[in-house]
């Protein structure tokens, strides 16, 4: 059996954060995605692997402690405080819908024999605030392929778990439970999205999705569906929480477009968190500052329309 984190190092709990990021060079090329994606305007080189160099990268606590994860509340400061009595261990995948081999699986089965690797990425959620993200995982299409879906899977859906007993948001049914949300096939099987299982180089806490989470870098975080347990293969676009429960001010795509405003606010800035409060917004970058890897994805779309 496998651990849950194997290849990557686990140094965040024992050396300072920067000896942790200084660690990265280890990791090695598999990590390319992120890396290069992150620093590449202008500012990569030897020494890019320093926080200093990299000031982008948010700290930990800012990251396990500003969440929406609204099974566990409607607070940026819930998701820490009430998971406590979250679960995640074992956990299991259900697959099905469009492919040849569907059924139950465990966690390590999920992950299979792929090591899992770091990728640096930009978060932006669509309350116009963002981060920088070391996220442990692999390509969602790893994992996909190996339940070879058929000619008919034109889309993914995915759903998180539903345990109200553990979760207090769902017992207050702030949202349509269980979450859920879904990708087109060629958006699933890009090389950026990423299945994650960790942060820092330990295991997600359980307000970042523990112990599996999706990451799309280029979508607004509400895509990026924490705690899976059902991921689905479908010939029609599957039901997702918020493009379906608010079609106004949420699409399907959820592509971050700076051109195209929420309707209760521009889309156009956003604020690093851990910037300081009084930091100046900056400017969004259309999909995330992904547009050379995934804008090919969209061509034909009508982006204002299709948002
Ligand atoms: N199951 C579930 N997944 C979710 C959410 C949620 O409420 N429930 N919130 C989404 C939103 S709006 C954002 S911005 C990100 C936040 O991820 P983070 O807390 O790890 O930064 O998770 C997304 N995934
Ligand atoms: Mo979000």
């Amino acid at each position: 059996m496998l651990i849950r984190q194997k290849p990557v190092i686990r140094s965040f709990q024992i050396t300072p954060e920067h000896n942790y990021l200084n660690r990265r060079d280890f990791i090695g090329s598999t990590a390319l995605a992120g890396t290069s994606l992150l620093f590449a305007p202008g500012c990569a080189g030897a020494d890019d692997k320093t926080p200093a160099a990299n000031p982008e990268v948010n700290s930990f606590e800012d990251i396990t402690r500003y969440n929406n994860f609204y099974e566990f509340g409607l607070d940026k400061e819930d998701p820490a405080k009430l998971s406590g009595a979250f679960n995640t261990s074992p956990w299991s995948v259900t697959i099905d819908g469009e492919a040849e081999i569907t059924g139950k699986f465990n966690f390590e089965d999920i992950i299979g024999p792929h090591a899992i690797e770091e990728r640096i990425y930009r978060f932006r959620c669509v309350e116009a605030w963002s981060m920088v993200v070391p996220w442990n995982g692999i390509s969602l299409s790893n994992v996909l392929q190996r339940f070879k879906p058929t000619s008919k899977a034109k889309f993914v859906a995915f759903e998180t778990v539903y345990r109200p007993a553990e979760m207090p948001g769902q017992r207050r049914g702030v949202l349509d439970f269980p979450y859920r949300e879904g990708l087109t096939i060629a958006e699933a099987m890009h090389p950026l999205t990423l299945l994650a299982t960790g942060l820092y180089g330990v295991d997600l806490p359980g307000q970042n999705g523990a112990p599996l989470r999706l990451i799309v870098p280029w979508k607004y975080g509400f895509k990026s569906i924490k705690s899976i347990v059902r991921i689905s293969f479908t010939e029609t676009r599957p039901y997702t929480t918020w493009s379906d429960a608010m079609p106004a001010e949420y699409g399907f795509y959820a592509n971050v477009n700076p051109e195209v405003d929420h309707p209760r606010w521009s889309q156009a800035r956003e604020r690093r968190i851990g910037s300081g409060l009084f930091a100046k917004k900056q400017p969004t970058l259309m999909f995330n500052g992904y547009g050379d890897e995934v804008a090919s994805l969209y061509t034909g779309l009508d982006l204002t329309r299709h948002f």
